[in-house]
C-alpha cells in the first residue's frame, strides 16, 4: 500500500532546489535574475534550502505595471476561457501533489501527512471550485466587474493554501495579482509560478514578489486597487491605517483566540479528537485554532484524563516521516515566542501539561491549566501547539468566557444536543462556528472573522464578491418612453 510521500520522496524536491539555488521574482511571466536577499531554511534541521530575493519597491512597481497591463485583456476573456486556465492550474497541482507536499513540509516544518492530506488537496479543490465560478460569471454576476489589480500578502502557516485562497477568486473574477509570500516559506509560491508558466497563463496575470515586511509594505503603498492580507493583527492594523483614505479595497484575515467549548452532554472522545484536529494540527499555527478549551465542570475530569492519554500518543518527529503527528515550528523566533508565553503563564501559577521545547524548532504539544484571563497566554495568540484549559459551570458562563477576547474568528462547540449547540453558536461572537468538529474547510464555505480578527470573506460566492465591483449602470434609452 502506498501511504504517499516521505523521506525517500524528497529526492525530486532536493534536485529541484539544487537546480535553482537562488530564486528571483516572477514578474510578467518570467523569473527575474536573483538579487540580494535572504535564505529560507528547513526548520526541522536548520539547513538552508534556497536563496530568496528581497523584493524592492522597484520590483513591486514592475510587478504592478505588468499586472496593470495584463488586466483589461484578462478581464475581457469570457468566464469560460478564464475557467480553462484555472482548471489547468488545478490539474497540474494535482499531478504534482507529492512534489508540492514534500516541498511544503520541508520549508514549513509541517508533517507530510498534513500537507499531503489537507494542504495540497484543499489547494486543488480551491482552484477547481473557482474555475466553476469563472465559468458562471455571466449568469451569476451579470452586473459585476473585476476590481483591477489586487495586492496580496500571505502568511507562512499554510503557504500554498493561502496563495490559493487569494489567487483563485481574484483571477476567476478577472483581476490580475501581485502576491507576496511570507519570508519563512516562499518555495511553494515559486513552484506555483513555474506552474503558471507551464500552463501558459497569460503574462502578468499572476506576479510573485518575495521579501519580508518591507516588501509587503511597498505592495500596500503601490498602485493597486485592493489589498488582501492574512497575517498578524498588528500588521493588519498598520495596513488598515496605510490604506485609509486611498480608496483601495481591503480585506483582512487576522489572528484569533478561538474558544473550544465542551458541554456536559458532549461525546468526550469526539471532543478529544476535536482538540487534536484543532490545536495540535499544524503545530497549532492556525489562525482559527481552538486555543482556549472551555469544558463543563461536570465532565472536566473525565475529559482531561482522555485528553492527557491522547496527548501521550501523539508522535513528534521529522516532518517528512509519514508517522509524524506533530512536526517543527516554522522558525526559531516563533518557537521562542511560544516558549516565552508558556514560561510566563507557569510563573504566574499555571500548570503546563506536555508542551516542552525540544531540539531545533520542535515544541511538544500540550496545554496550560489554571490560566487566568489576565494572563497573556489566555488573551494572546500563542500560535503553537499549546491550548489553555478552563472549566465552567453554566452555559452563560461558557459564553461569557468564550467572548472574553478581542478576537472573533472561529468557535468550536461539542454537544450531543443540536438545540444546545445552535443556541450557543448564535451567541458566540465569531465569523465561523463548527459544531462537533474543528478546522473543517471547504472552498464553497466563506471563511473570515469579526472584531480584531478582521473583515472580508474568502471562499464561496461571498468570497468572489470581495474581488468584484458592482457599478450601477442604467441604460437610459431603454427607460425613455417612446
Ligand atoms: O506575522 P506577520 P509574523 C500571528 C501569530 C504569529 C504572529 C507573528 O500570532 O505568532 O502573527 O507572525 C508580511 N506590511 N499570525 O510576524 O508579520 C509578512 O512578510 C505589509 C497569524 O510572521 O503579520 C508576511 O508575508 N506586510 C496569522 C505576512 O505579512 C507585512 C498567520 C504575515 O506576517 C508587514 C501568521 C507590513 N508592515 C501570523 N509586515 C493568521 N491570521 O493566520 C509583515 N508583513
Amino acid at each position: 500500500m502506498d501511504y504517499g510521500p516521505s523521506v525517500e520522496d524528497s529526492g525530486a524536491v532536493r534536485d529541484w532546489l539544487k537546480d535553482r539555488e537562488r530564486f528571483g521574482h516572477f514578474i510578467d511571466g518570467s523569473f527575474t535574475a536573483a538579487g540580494r536577499g535572504f535564505v529560507t531554511t528547513d526548520p526541522a534541521t536548520g539547513d538552508t534550502l534556497a536563496q530568496i530575493s528581497q523584493g524592492t519597491a522597484e520590483d513591486i512597481a514592475a510587478a504592478v505595471k505588468a499586472a496593470r497591463k495584463a488586466q483589461p485583456k484578462w478581464a475581457g476573456l469570457s468566464g469560460q476561457e478564464r475557467a480553462q486556465y484555472l482548471y489547468a492550474i488545478a490539474r497540474t497541482i494535482q499531478k504534482r501533489e507529492r512534489f508540492l507536499s514534500v516541498l511544503e513540509s520541508l520549508d514549513n516544518g509541517k508533517p507530510i501527512r498534513e500537507s499531503r492530506d489537507a494542504d495540497i488537496p484543499l489547494v486543488v479543490r480551491h482552484f477547481y471550485h473557482h474555475a466553476g465560478w469563472a465559468a458562471l460569471m455571466a449568469e451569476e454576476f451579470p452586473d459585476h466587474s473585476a476590481i483591477g489589480v489586487a495586492g496580496q500578502i500571505i502568511p507562512w502557516n499554510f503557504p500554498l493554501l493561502m496563495l490559493a485562497w487569494k489567487i483563485a477568486p481574484a483571477i476567476a473574477a478577472g483581476n490580475t495579482v501581485v502576491l507576496k509570500p511570507a519570508e519563512y516559506t516562499p518555495l511553494t509560491a515559486l513552484a506555483f509560478a513555474e506552474i503558471c508558466q507551464e500552463i501558459g497563463l497569460p503574462r502578468g496575470v499572476v506576479n510573485i514578489v518575495t521579501g519580508d515586511g518591507e516588501t509587503g509594505a511597498a505592495l500596500v503603498e503601490a498602485d493597486v486597487d485592493k489589498i488582501a492580507f492574512t497575517g498578524s493583527t498588528e500588521v493588519g492594523r498598520a495596513i488598515r491605517a496605510a490604506t485609509a483614505g486611498t480608496g483601495k479595497r481591503l480585506t483582512l484575515e487576522l489572528g484569533g483566540k478561538s474558544p473550544f467549548i465542551v458541554m456536559d452532554d458532549a461525546d468526550l472522545d469526539a471532543a478529544v479528537e476535536g482538540v487534536v484536529d484543532s490545536i495540535w494540527f499544524n503545530q497549532g499555527q492556525v489562525c482559527c485554532a481552538g486555543s482556549r478549551i472551555l469544558v463543563a465542570e461536570a465532565v472536566a475530569e473525565r475529559f482531561e484524563t482522555r485528553l492527557a492519554r491522547r496527548l501521550e500518543r501523539l508522535r513528534v518527529g521529522p516532518p517528512l516521516d509519514k508517522s509524524t503527528d506533530v512536526g517543527a515550528i516554522v522558525h526559531p523566533l516563533q518557537k521562542d515566542r511560544i516558549v516565552n508565553l508558556c514560561r510566563q503563564a507557569v510563573t504566574a501559577g499555571a500548570d503546563l501539561v506536555g508542551g516542552q521545547p525540544g531540539e531545533t524548532c520542535y515544541v511538544a504539544p500540550g496545554y496550560l491549566r489554571e490560566v487566568s484571563p489576565a494572563n497573556p497566554a489566555w488573551s494572546e495568540e500563542i500560535f503553537g501547539p499549546i491550548a489553555t484549559l478552563t472549566t465552567f459551570r453554566t452555559a452563560d458562563e461558557a459564553i461569557s468566557l468564550a467572548n472574553n477576547t478581542r478576537y472573533g474568528l472561529a468557535a468550536m462547540i461539542f454537544s450531543e444536543s443540536a438545540t444546545v449547540a445552535t443556541d450557543l453558536a448564535a451567541q458566540v461572537k465569531s465569523g465561523v462556528v463548527w459544531i462537533n468538529g474543528a478546522n473543517m474547510f471547504d472552498a464553497a464555505a466563506p471563511f473570515g472573522g469579526m472584531r480584531e480578527s478582521g473583515f472580508g470573506r474568502e471562499g464561496g460566492r461571498v468570497g468572489m464578491l470581495d474581488y468584484m465591483s458592482a457599478p450601477t449602470i442604467k441604460d437610459i434609452k431603454e427607460k425613455t418612453p417612446k
